[in-house]
């Protein structure tokens, strides 16, 4: 049979490790998670079928690893008309059942327009929340509120004006607030609020607050609206918790005009193998911008939860290229952030990421909003192409964080 014409299949790219016939095995998967069967079929079923068969698109080998495995790329071609428009058909049919057959790593999804053309992306992108916010030219900043299970919403709001106060773009909650019955949700988003017009009296700057969104699965879309209807300004989500699916109809939902953030809970599971699982540019990149995050977190090369640099530049390599019809994501390189980090920072990404820091702010030895004004002075320092030592010389705050944490 012919090379079909890939611009109606999604090709899927696996790394295998083995000693067996790598021919046999890309045939085996694309028949296997396709029609099942093929050269037992009678010709006529054969003809009917024909148009839902994978194909094998290449088999490369990449030479021994350390075990003596062979390693070799697979790239194996899925008819779109196999797929409903969604990202649990996307990865049960490639790599459902086949995740558990041996040492196999999805490492790519080359996705048509005629896959693609049903997912609406982000809503807002990169340029829409810089618009919310009227910020361009820079990174943006983001706190996280550390210590939100068993506080009461007047306090929430004092620890959200402080970090406000210190000059940061967006707030977000922690990831693991879902106990939040001393801080109601609807209550907190507007406590947060008033909190954010307190402080912004006095620094004139905006700031969006990206509450957790919690709750049963069948109940989030209406949470969300109510959260809208609150005057919520951003959204986070645990979406490998809840699945993509979930941020897929939330992003999609035009009552939810709002940011949604996307939080890597959980993507330890699927991605750090280098024999397993599904690659980091996949599971925090691609994946999550056709699901529609605005903003994706993930961890950064430099601090506490490393990741490979390269990998990390990839992330935002997906979040970010241009790509027809769709809104370009914001990276935010996350945990153990804090301002001597910055320049680093910056140079990986320059000005489309969100600098995002918890105990790099409310570690700083004068408090929160300190922590932010350090962060801020750092920002300005690698935007205007100055080094910190010299940016701290104007920002006692920065000083205080660069005698603490370290950087130049
Ligand atoms: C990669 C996720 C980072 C995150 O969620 C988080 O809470 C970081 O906190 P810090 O900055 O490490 O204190």
């Amino acid at each position: 049979m012919g090379k079909p014409d890939l611009q109606d299949y999604i090709v899927a790219t696996y790394l295998v490790h083995g000693r067996g016939d790598f021919h046999k095995k890309a045939q085996s998967i694309a028949v296997g998670l396709t029609v099942g069967s093929w050269t037992d079929l009678p010709a006529e079923k054969q003809e009917q079928m024909k148009k839902h068969l994978g194909h094998v698109v290449s088999v490369e080998e990449l030479g021994t690893d350390d075990q003596g495995s062979v390693k070799a790329l697979l790239k194996i071609a899925y008819p779109v008309c196999n797929f409903t428009p969604d990202i649990p058909a996307l990865l049960t049919c490639t790599f459902g059942k086949l995740s558990m057959d041996g040492a196999i790593k999805l490492v790519g999804l080359d996705l048509p327009l005629s896959f693609t053309g049903h997912f609406p992306g982000p809503k807002y992108g990169i340029e829409g929340v810089r618009q919310r916010l009227g910020v361009h030219g820079r990174p943006l900043l983001m706190s996280i509120f550390k210590s939100c299970i068993g506080y009461d919403t007047d306090t929430l709001a004092e620890h959200f004006y402080q970090q406000a106060l210190g000059g940061v773009d967006l707030v977000k909650d922690d990831e693991i607030f879902f106990a939040d019955t001393e801080a109601p949700f609807e209550k907190r988003i507007e406590a947060c609020l008033r909190a954010a017009e307190r402080a912004a009296a006095e620094t004139g700057k905006k700031v969006l607050y990206a509450a957790n969104l919690t709750g049963p699965v069948t109940e989030i879309a209406d949470k969300a609206k109510r959260a809208v209807n609150a005057g919520a300004n951003a959204l986070l989500l645990n979406v490998l918790a809840y699945g993509y699916d979930v941020l897929h109809r939330l992003a999609a939902d035009p009552e939810i005009r709002v940011p949604i953030m996307a939080h890597p809970a959980l993507a330890g599971a699927l991605y750090p193998s280098p024999q397993y699982g599904i690659s980091a540019p996949l599971v925090l990149g691609k994946l999550m911008r056709l699901a529609g995050a605005d903003l994706v977190l993930y961890p950064s090369p430099y601090g506490s939860v490393a990741m490979e640099r390269a990998e990390t530049l990839a992330i935002a390599n997906e979040l970010r290229r241009e790509q027809a019809g769709w809104k370009r994501s914001f990276p935010v390189p996350s945990a153990g952030i804090h301002p001597g980090l910055v320049p680093r920072l910056y140079e990986d990404l320059g000005n489309d990421q969100v600098i995002n820091a918890g105990g790099g702010i409310h570690g700083h030895p004068d408090g929160s909003a300190a922590g932010g004004r350090a962060f801020v002075a750092a920002i300005e320092a690698a935007v205007n192409g100055k080094s910190l030592t010299e940016a701290a010389t104007s920002s006692p705050e920065l000083a205080k964080a660069l005698a603490l944490w370290g950087g130049k």
